[in-house]
């Protein structure tokens, strides 16, 4: 009977023992999940790189394209005129440069035989009512403009620049613009006994952007 008793409380001490086993590895599993959970990553970031490019731009526009002096008079000196507009990002602004067609050699106005020449050269000359003669001006009222100096006499007596088949400067500036505009004026003047015809010239503004 004893035995059995004390086989008994062994069963139940190894139950207990058991048991006490039990609940401390469960604590210990509880404790290992709760140093889990303060590990755990809940944010987590990605970068993008982005890239773009501007490139450099340059536009020049007129707003006529086609001018007429109607029919000139050997009484007086005719002009007539066109703006033109400059943009560019160009971060040191522009040179706009300046040249016609004339008879293919020679800067004027020209039929197949005849021209009503311009100065040539860097020289400019003051046209008078009854002397052919032709040549480009330029006006601005943008401070930003620099227009060059054989061209800059607009307010003069009836002065013109030159105009030949090679490039003369125009105007420039010294900085980007959203829109520079300046106004290409021409004169022309005839004689008593100037040629018949219709006369002709085409005129070709190229901006050219200091990036
Ligand atoms: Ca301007």
């Amino acid at each position: 009977m004893a035995k059995v008793i004390k086989r008994n409380i062994d069963v139940a001490l190894a139950i207990g023992i058991g048991l006490l086993l039990l609940v401390i590895s469960i604590i210990g599993i509880q404790k290992m999940v709760v140093v889990d959970q303060a590990d755990a990553q809940t944010t987590d970031t990605a970068a993008v790189t982005v890239y773009a490019t501007v490139a450099q731009t340059i536009d020049i526009s007129v707003s006529s394209s086609a001018l007429n002096f109607g029919t000139l008079s050997d009484g007086s000196v005719s002009a007539t005129n066109t703006n033109f507009l400059v943009k560019t990002n160009a971060a040191n602004g522009y040179t706009v440069t300046i040249y016609d067609v004339g008879d293919g050699t020679t800067g004027g106005l020209a039929t197949s035989s005849a021209l009503i020449a311009a100065p040539s050269g860097s020289v400019g000359s003051t046209l008078t009512a009854g002397t052919q003669g032709y040549g480009a001006q330029c006006s601005t009222t943008d401070s930003d403009v620099n227009i060059y100096a054989v061209y800059n006499d607009w307010t003069g007596p009836n002065n013109v620049g030159p105009l030949a088949t090679t490039t003369n400067n125009f105007t420039s500036s010294t900085s980007a613009t959203a829109g520079d505009q300046s106004a290409l004026y021409l004169r022309a003047a005839i004689s008593a006994t100037s040629t018949v015809g219709t006369y002709e010239d085409t005129i070709t503004l190229t901006a050219t952007g200091s990036f």
